[in-house]
C-alpha cells in the first residue's frame, strides 16, 4: 500500500508544478476580480482553472479516490472528510496576493487516508519552492531536507498571522486584542505574508517560530499539515488540543512550549467547522 501513496505523491507534485506554470503565466495577464462570501473574499478564473486542472487529473488517474477542492465547496461541493483517501486542494492559497501580484501564491494539496494527513505538497509558484512531505519521511524544499528553528522561548521568537475585516465586530475585536496579546509578550515581531500554507512553511523552514489562525478551512492547513510534522514543528488546535483538520483553526508552532503560549494568549471566538453541514 505504502508505493501506492508514493506514486499518489508523485503524481501530485507533478501537477502542482503544472497547476504553479498556470499561475504564473496568469500573473502576466490582466486579472478579473470577483467575490466571494464578502468584499474580503476573493476569486478569480485562475483559482477555478486550476482547481479544475488538478481535479481532472487526479481523477483521471484515482477514479475511486476523493477530492474536497476548494472551489468546488464554494460551488456547493460537500467538504467532509472520510475514511477514503481523499485529495484535499487550495488552487491558490493567497488569493488576495495573486490579485495584487504581491509573490506568496502556492498551490496546497494534502492527501488523507482513513482521516489522517499521509503526504502534503505546498508549491510556492512564484518563488519557485516545492516543499513536500511524506509521513515518517521527512520534510523538503525542492528536495533538500527542512527542520524548524526548535526556538523555545517566546520572547525571541517571529510568529505570523493573518488579518483580515471581519463583518462581526465582537470577532473583528477579539482578532486584534489576540495580535496585542502576543506583541505585549513581547515577541520579535508578527508578520502577516497572506498564505495559510506558506505561512505553515516558513516555520517548517525555520524563518518564523510560530504560526496561528481562527477561520481558515481544511484546504489551507492539509498540505502544510503533512510538511510542519515531518519538520519537526507542532500543530496543535488554537486551545493547545489536539488538532483537527476540520476545526478551521490551529497553531503551528517550533516547539511545544512555543504553541502552548500563545494557546494561552488567544481568546477563541467560533468559526464553525468545514464539516458543520453533517452536525
Ligand atoms: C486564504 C489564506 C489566507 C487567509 C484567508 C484565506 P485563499 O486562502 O491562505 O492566509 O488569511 O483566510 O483562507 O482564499 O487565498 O485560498
Amino acid at each position: 500500500m505504502s508505493d501506492e501513496w508514493q506514486e499518489c505523491m508523485d503524481h501530485c507534485v507533478e501537477v502542482a508544478k503544472e497547476a504553479g506554470k498556470m499561475i504564473r503565466e496568469a500573473l502576466q495577464k490582466d486579472i478579473s476580480i470577483m467575490e466571494k462570501s464578502s468584499p474580503v473574499d476573493l476569486v478569480t478564473e485562475t483559482d477555478r482553472k486550476v482547481e479544475q486542472l488538478i481535479i481532472s487529473s487526479i481523477k483521471e488517474k484515482y477514479p475511486t479516490h476523493s477530492v474536497i477542492g476548494e472551489e468546488s465547496v464554494a460551488a456547493g461541493a460537500s467538504s467532509v472528510l472520510t475514511d477514503d483517501p481523499t485529495w484535499i486542494i487550495d488552487p491558490i492559497d493567497g488569493t488576495t496576493n495573486f490579485v495584487h501580484r504581491f509573490p506568496f501564491v502556492c498551490v496546497s494539496i494534502g492527501f488523507t487516508v482513513k482521516k489522517e494527513v499521509e503526504f502534503g505538497i505546498v508549491y510556492s509558484c512564484v518563488e519557485d519552492k516545492m516543499y513536500t512531505a511524506r509521513k515518517g519521511k521527512g520534510a523538503f524544499c525542492n528536495g533538500v531536507p527542512i527542520k524548524v528553528s526548535g526556538q523555545e522561548d517566546i520572547k525571541q521568537s517571529l510568529v505570523l498571522t493573518e488579518m483580515m475585516f471581519n463583518k462581526n465586530p465582537e470577532r473583528f475585536k477579539t482578532m486584534l486584542a489576540n495580535v496585542k496579546s502576543i506583541l505585549t509578550i513581547p515577541v520579535h515581531g508578527i508578520r502577516s505574508p497572506g498564505s495559510a500554507a506558506i505561512n505553515m512553511c516558513l516555520v517548517a523552514c525555520g524563518s518564523a517560530d510560530a504560526y496561528y489562525h481562527m477561520g481558515i478551512y481544511c484546504w489551507d492547513m492539509a498540505g502544510g499539515a503533512a510538511i510542519i510534522r515531518e519538520a519537526g514543528g507542532v500543530i496543535v488546535d488554537i486551545s493547545g488540543g489536539p488538532f483537527d483538520l476540520m476545526s478551521r483553526r490551529l497553531i503551528v508552532a517550533s516547539t511545544k512550549a512555543i504553541a502552548d503560549r500563545i494557546a494561552k494568549e488567544i481568546t477563541q471566538f467560533d468559526v464553525g467547522r468545514d464539516d458543520a453541514k453533517v452536525q
